[in-house]
This record gives C-alpha cells, sequence and structure tokens, in this order.
C-alpha cells in the first residue's frame, strides 16, 4: 500500500501591520537588485555562497525531487574555459544567430558578445536541471516539472545573494551545451544558466531600460 506521513506545521502568529511591513521592506529591497554586468575581482567568502545554494535547495519542486545541481566555479582555469567557449557562442548569436527583432529587443540593454565578468567576477554558480535522479539522486527516476522547479530555486538564489549585499547576474549562453563538458556533469543534466556573483565595479553602471518595471495594475489581475 501507498502511505505517507505527516508533521505538524504552523507558523509565527504576527500581527497584521507585522506581516505587511515586512512584505513592503522585501518588496523594496528587490526593487533595487539590478542584474549587473561589471564586476570587481573582490573576493566574497565562500559561506555566502554555500548559504545562498541552501536557501536556492529549500525550494519547492516535482514530487520534491530537488532537481538541481550547482556546479561553483571559482578556479581561474574554469572561468576562463567557461568564458571562452560563451563568446564563442555569443559571437555567433550576435552576428549572425539572432533575429534582427531580437537584437532590437537587446539594443536598449547594450549587451553584446565579450563577457569578461565571467572571469573577473569570484564565483560563478552553473546551474544545471536534471531530467532524472528522483530525491536520492540515483540518476534514473524520473523528475517532473523540471525547469518550473529550477527556475523557482535560481529566483531564490538570487533573492539571498541580493539580501546577503551581493550583484547578481544571470547569463544564458545558447547552446550552452560546453557548460555540462567544462563542469564535468552527466549527460541527464541540462545547463539552465550562469549566474555571475561577485561586487559591482567601482564604476559599475546598469542600462536605464532595466529599471523599467511594469505596474502592479499591468501585471496582476484581481478576480
Ligand atoms: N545570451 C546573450 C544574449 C542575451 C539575450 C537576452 I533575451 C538577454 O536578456 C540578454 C542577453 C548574452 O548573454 O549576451
Amino acid at each position: 500500500m501507498r502511505e505517507h506521513t505527516n508533521e505538524p506545521y504552523s507558523l509565527p502568529d504576527l500581527p497584521d501591520f507585522e506581516r505587511i511591513a515586512r512584505a513592503h521592506a522585501m518588496r523594496d529591497s528587490l526593487k533595487q537588485r539590478r542584474t549587473c554586468r561589471y564586476f570587481s575581482d573582490k573576493p566574497v567568502s565562500r559561506e555566502i555562497i554555500e548559504a545562498a545554494i541552501e536557501a536556492a535547495g529549500t525550494a519547492p519542486s516535482g514530487a520534491n525531487h530537488q532537481p538541481w545541481h550547482f556546479a561553483v566555479v571559482s578556479s581561474l582555469e574554469k572561468k576562463h574555459a567557461i568564458r571562452e567557449a560563451a563568446e564563442a557562442e555569443e559571437r555567433a548569436f550576435y552576428s549572425d544567430k539572432a533575429s534582427g527583432e531580437w537584437l532590437d529587443a537587446l539594443t536598449p540593454l547594450g549587451t553584446d558578445a565579450d563577457k569578461p565578468f565571467l572571469e573577473t567576477a569570484p564565483w560563478l554558480i552553473v546551474v544545471f536541471a536534471q531530467r532524472k535522479g528522483g530525491i536520492d539522486d540515483d540518476a534514473e527516476t524520473q523528475n517532473y516539472y523540471v525547469t518550473e522547479s529550477v527556475g523557482i530555486a535560481c529566483g531564490m538564489l538570487l533573492t539571498t545573494l541580493h539580501e546577503a549585499g551581493l550583484a547578481t547576474l544571470t547569463h544564458t549562453p545558447s547552446p550552452m551545451g560546453f557548460l555540462r563538458d567544462i563542469c564535468d556533469r552527466p549527460s541527464v543534466e541540462k545547463p539552465l544558466m550562469v549566474i555571475v556573483v561577485g561586487h559591482p565595479a567601482n564604476d559599475a553602471t546598469t542600462p536605464v531600460h532595466a529599471a523599467r518595471k511594469k505596474a502592479l495594475s499591468q501585471i496582476a489581475s484581481w478576480l
């Protein structure tokens, strides 16, 4: 027979004003987050990265299979290899693969094929989505809602790193199969994104376009 057990669950009984204040505080903090493309080489303690990955690892996931792997890269050799391979893909993307419409959409962000931050920033977290593995990581058990689950985990990772006072960048070279080879990951895993982590360079800037967020009335409907 298929069985399950439950355990008690509760949350602190806060007054409503406290809940509202916390929600506002978190919103206001996240409003300060920007995708940063100019990093300094100032070190970041590994403890912060470990805690942020543990935070990401609490994300809800399909059947609680936790279908993610975070390959944490800090060695100069690996960062160099990732930069070289990513820039090769990006050059192909910007020079002929991307449609005119896509390039137009990227113009206000000012991105191009040069990715020096992949070497400058102290940490690259390469996020892999596991098609199979289950909770015991057996590489065989089917996983479910993999992209959704790993996407949520990435959001929690970015949120934790921002709250820790660090700059982040989600980088998605395409195609990114090379990340599997460089990080020595199995074929059941699909690289999803590289999360670049560090301190902003002293002269860092961010595109004005990126600060333009949709209003609540545009992104929500109340039924
Ligand atoms: N992956 C490329 C292109 C790129 C695509 C989108 I959509 C962006 O929002 C930003 C960049 C790059 O990293 O430059």
